[in-house]
This record gives structure tokens, C-alpha cells and sequence, in this order.
């Protein structure tokens, strides 16, 4: 009901205000260094809904000395690893009993539907986190037989001091697969917020403190990127960078952790396709790739946001996505919708500029298109048809609710086109042909493919962009190797008959 709904809303705001506005360095909430602060917008009607303090490189400085000093002198890294995953689950059972919280501080600061928070955000943050926990009293070397009167062995000890910079997409699980796999290695870590999406990682930090997590382990940082992410990035105490955001941005943060020879993972945009064979059932996979772009409002790095069709059932396909697309609500996330607002004005603006952009190029704008009200970044779900290759809205990452539907004829053709881009995130195939599927699945060059489904997400299995889309994996068992460090034990054997 509409009480209930307003009841969310001011639940939302009034959860948002009890928060620290602060940074949290060395187990303490603390103002930003020189005072400042910046507003953080509701995206449903463009008003502030509170003051975030902005870390300038002075902060960084005091958050990397914290981290490192934490890593240097204990207790984490040191601890017993069971003892560390007690803490991580610990963690993550608060994290579970303040999961309304977090799911409406969520949807207040992203948009996204609060259904949508309360189903998916959450819950795969804290399973990630549990997934992770596990693996603490897991990680161990190997021993090696060598020649001569000795053995050797190996250790997996943690990196150090973690840089992490995460977008504004999904604020909350972002921010928990960067945290916990370094945090069950035994690393410390600095983790840099975005700067529209804050409020999560604000109540994450005071659950941290609470599960006893020690200060200096986990330092969370709001500001903006040029202000606190770069001077975290080339900090010289940072031992490791991981970064997810724009290829752009990714491009310069590799060059500032490599000017320091520092490891860094990055996880960035993509242009995924799903390919869709002749022979499926069309209505279940309209719906499927539906839901591989329109989820969390086009806003995901692994969007379907290219859809390549069958000649032989593209004209009923377009027309059963363009009815699908139409049935969707648009409207405030904490009422009964299936999309909220857009995040912010700039990304509003490159969403409307690119609709604007596929009429001049020639497709065919089959539905939506338009802003929605007069205030918010609420947009219509819209639908082209007719895209080409090399249309902006065929090539470029959109990051927006525009569908981009495509005909193919061959399984040769559609390889190649597939492959015709910078990016290699992810991609979908849907199809009955074992033969087409085996095919597809080693062909395209990307670091997911998703078989007769998409969007599915489980803390084990690796995720991680090839091409342009990024450096490295992130999940899963692979994971770990970003947050570890080999060491190679060589140890005398007086015996040499042993
Ligand atoms: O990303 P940025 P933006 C793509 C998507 C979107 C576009 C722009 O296409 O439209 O990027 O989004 C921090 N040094 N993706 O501008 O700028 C910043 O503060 C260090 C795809 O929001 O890359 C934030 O914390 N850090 C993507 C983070 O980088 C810097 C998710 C991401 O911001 C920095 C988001 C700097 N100089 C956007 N500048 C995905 N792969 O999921 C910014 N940052």
C-alpha cells in the first residue's frame, strides 16, 4: 500500500541520518582532514539527502599509515585463521540482522528497486562474505620435493596494505568483493566508496567495528575519485590496487599502481552480446534478455546490450521484447516497480545523448526513449531495433535501460561480430543445439559466458573482463591469488638419506 511505501521511504532517510557522516580510519569515525563535505543525491527527486565527508590525500596518507601499521603489528594478519573467519562470519550474521537497513539505505542511494535490494544486493553480499570467511583456514601452500639435502615448501601470506575503489552500480556487493576475500588473506584494507553511493558502506563499517574487526583492518573513504581515489592509487605504502569502474578511469589507475610496481586487478565496462539461436522457445528468452539488459536499469557491467537475433525469428522477437519492455513500471524504487531512476545527472545525460544518438544513426527507436516526470533520472525502457555494428549504440558501453536488438544469418557471422569489440566481459548464448552451444561457448572472447541464462552470479565461480574489460579475476577459489603473496621456503635437511 501506499502508507507502506512512504513508510519505507521515510524509514530510509531516517536510517541514512543516524549514520556517521565520517570517515572511518583506524577503528574511528573522523571528519575529513580540511572539513569537507559533499551532498549525496536521492536520485528519485534530485534533493540531498545528507553530507558525506570528501577525503582529500591527507586522509588517504593517515588511512594508508592506519592500514599499514595494522598489518605490520598485528593482530589480523597474525591471528589464527580460524579466528579471522569467526570474524568474517561474525560479520556477516550482523550484516544479515541489518538487512532491512541495508536494503533500504541501498535503494535510497542508488535508485534501484527495493524488491531488488532486498533480494539480490543484500543477500549475495553476505553470502559472498560467508563464501569468503570459509576460505580463511583454507589457504595453504605446497611441499616440495628439491634435490639435494633439503625441501621446500611454499607460503600464502597476505599482500599487505589493499587499495579498493568500487562504482555506484551495486554499492553494497561491490564493496564485498573487494572486502572479503582480502580481508580472509589477512590483508588491511583502504576501500575508497563511490561518491554517489556512500550510505551502505557507512553502516558496513560500524558493523565491522561491531563484529571486532580491529581498527586500521578496514578503512572506508567517501570523496570523489580525483581527490581521494588517485592519491590512493599512487600512495607508495599500498602494496596492491583493485579497482572496478570505467575502462577509462581503469586505464589510469593500472598506470599509477604500475608506476609503483604494484599489482592491480581491474574490472571494467563491457558490450556484451547475447546471441539468440533460432530454435529457442522465444517468449522464455525475450523475457531472459530482458532482464540481461533492463536489471538494476542497465546499469551493470555484464548488460546484454548488444542482442544478436536469428534472421529466421528476429521480427517476432523484436516485437514480443519492444510488448515486454512496455509492460515494465517505471517509478519510485520503494513502491512496487521494476525500474527506479537512473544514478545521477551525468549519467542521464550519456544515457539520453546515446538515445538521441541511435535515431541520428538510423535504427529504429521501437519504444520508450523519453525521461520520464519532471524530476529524478527516471527514464522509458527503450528499444532499438535495426542496430548495426558500427552505430555509437552498438559499439559503446551505454550503462543505461536501451535495448540494442541485431539480426544475424550465420553462426560464422555472429562469432565475428560478437568478437567486434573492445571489450570482453560477458555474454549470453540461447540456444537448443548442443553443437551451437559447444561452439559459441569457445568462441566468444570474453571472461563469462552464460548458457541458456544470464546475470546468474555465485560467490565461486570467477568473474573477471578480458580485452578492454579489465585485469584479472575477481570470486571464487581464483580470487585468492590477488590477495596473497608466494613465499618459497628452502629448509636443510641434515639427514640426506631423508
Ligand atoms: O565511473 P568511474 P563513473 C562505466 C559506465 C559509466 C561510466 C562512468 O559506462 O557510464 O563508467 O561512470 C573512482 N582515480 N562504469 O563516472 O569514474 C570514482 O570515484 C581513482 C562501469 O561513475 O570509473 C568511483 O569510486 N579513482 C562500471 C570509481 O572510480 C577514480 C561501473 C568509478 O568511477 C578516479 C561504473 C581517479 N582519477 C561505471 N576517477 C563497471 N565496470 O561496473 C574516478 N574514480
Amino acid at each position: 500500500s501506499l502508507s507502506s511505501e512512504l513508510t519505507s521511504a521515510a524509514q530510509a532517510s531516517a536510517t541514512a541520518c543516524h549514520l556517521p557522516h565520517k570517515l572511518l580510519i583506524n577503528g574511528a569515525w573522523v571528519d575529513a582532514s580540511d572539513g569537507e563535505t559533499f551532498p549525496i543525491i536521492d536520485p528519485r527527486n534530485e534533493q540531498t539527502i545528507l553530507n558525506a565527508a570528501s577525503a582529500s590525500a591527507v586522509d588517504v596518507d593517515k588511512a594508508v599509515n592506519a592500514a599499514r601499521e595494522a598489518f605490520d603489528e598485528g593482530p589480523w594478519p597474525k591471528m589464527s585463521a580460524k579466528e579471522r573467519g569467526r570474524t568474517l562470519f561474525k560479520l556477516a550474521d550482523l550484516m544479515e540482522s541489518h538487512s532491512e537497513k541495508l536494503a533500504l539505505l541501498e535503494t535510497l542511494d542508488n535508485g534501484k528497486p527495493l524488491s531488488v535490494a532486498r533480494a539480490a544486493d543484500v543477500p549475495l553480499s553476505v553470502d559472498h562474505l560467508r563464501y569468503y570467511a570459509g576460505w580463511a583456514d583454507k589457504i595453504h601452500g605446497k611441499t616440495i620435493s628439491v634435490d639435494g639435502p633439503a625441501w621446500a615448501y611454499t607460503l600464502h601470506e597476505p599482500v599487505g596494505v589493499v587499495a579498493q575503489i568500487i562504482p555506484w552500480n551495486f554499492p553494497l556487493l561491490m564493496a564485498m568483493w573487494k572486502i572479503a576475500p582480502a580481508l580472509a588473506c589477512g590483508n588491511t584494507v583502504i576501500l575508497k566508496v563511490a561518491e554517489q553511493t556512500p550510505l551502505t558502506a557507512l553502516l558496513l563499517g560500524q558493523l565491522a567495528l561491531e563484529a571486532g574487526i580491529p581498527p586500521g583492518v578496514l578503512n572506508i573513504l567517501t570523496g570523489f575519485g580525483p581527490q581521494a581515489g588517485a592519491p590512493l592509487c599512487s600512495h607508495r605504502g599500498v602494496d596492491k590496487v583493485a579497482f572496478t569502474g570505467s575502462t577509462e578511469v581503469g586505464r589510469y589507475v593500472g598506470k599509477m599502481a604500475a608506476a609503483n610496481l604494484k599489482p592491480c586487478t581491474l574490472e571494467l565496462g563491457g558490450k556484451s552480446p547475447i546471441i539468440v539461436d533460432k530454435d529457442v522457445d522465444i517468449d522464455d528468452v525475450v523475457l531472459k534478455a530482458h532482464s540481461g539488459l533492463f536489471f538494476n536499469h542497465g546499469q551493470c557491467c555484464a548488460a546484454g546490450s548488444r542482442t544478436f537475433i536469428h534472421a529466421d525469428i528476429y521480427d517476432e522477437f523484436v516485437e514480443k521484447a519492444v510488448a515486454v519492455a512496455q509492460k515494465q513500471k517505471v517509478g519510485d524504487p520503494f513502491t512496487d516497480v521494476n525500474l527506479g531512476p537512473l544514478i545521477d545527472a551525468e549519467q542521464f545525460n550519456k544515457v539520453m545523448n546515446y538515445i538521441a544518438s541511435g535515431e541520428v544513426e538510423g535504427a529504429v527507436l521501437r519504444t520508450g526513449g523519453r525521461r520520464l516526470g519532471s524530476e529524478g533520472f527516471y527514464v522509458e525502457p527503450t528499444v532499438f531495433s535495426d542496430v548495426s555494428d558500427n552505430m555509437s549504440i552498438g559499439r559503446d558501453e551505454i550503462f543505461g535501460p536501451v535495448q540494442c536488438l541485431m539480426k544475424f544469418h550465420s553462426l560464422e557471422e555472429v562469432i565475428r561480430r560478437a568478437n567486434d569489440t573492445h571489450y570482453g566481459l560477458a555474454s549470453g548464448i540461447f540456444s537448443n543445439n548442443v553443437h551451437t552451444i559447444n561452439k559459441l561457448t569457445r568462441a566468444i572472447r570474453a571472461g563469462t559466458v552464460w548458457v541458456n541464462c544470464y546475470n546468474v552470479y555465485d560467490a565461486a565461480v570467477p568473474f573477471g573482463g578480458w580485452k578492454d574489460s579489465g585485469i584479472g579475476v575477481e570470486k571464487g577459489e581464483y580470487a585468492l591469488q590477488n590477495y596473497t603473496k608466494v613465499k618459497a621456503v628452502y629448509q636443510r635437511l641434515e639427514d640426506p638419506a631423508w
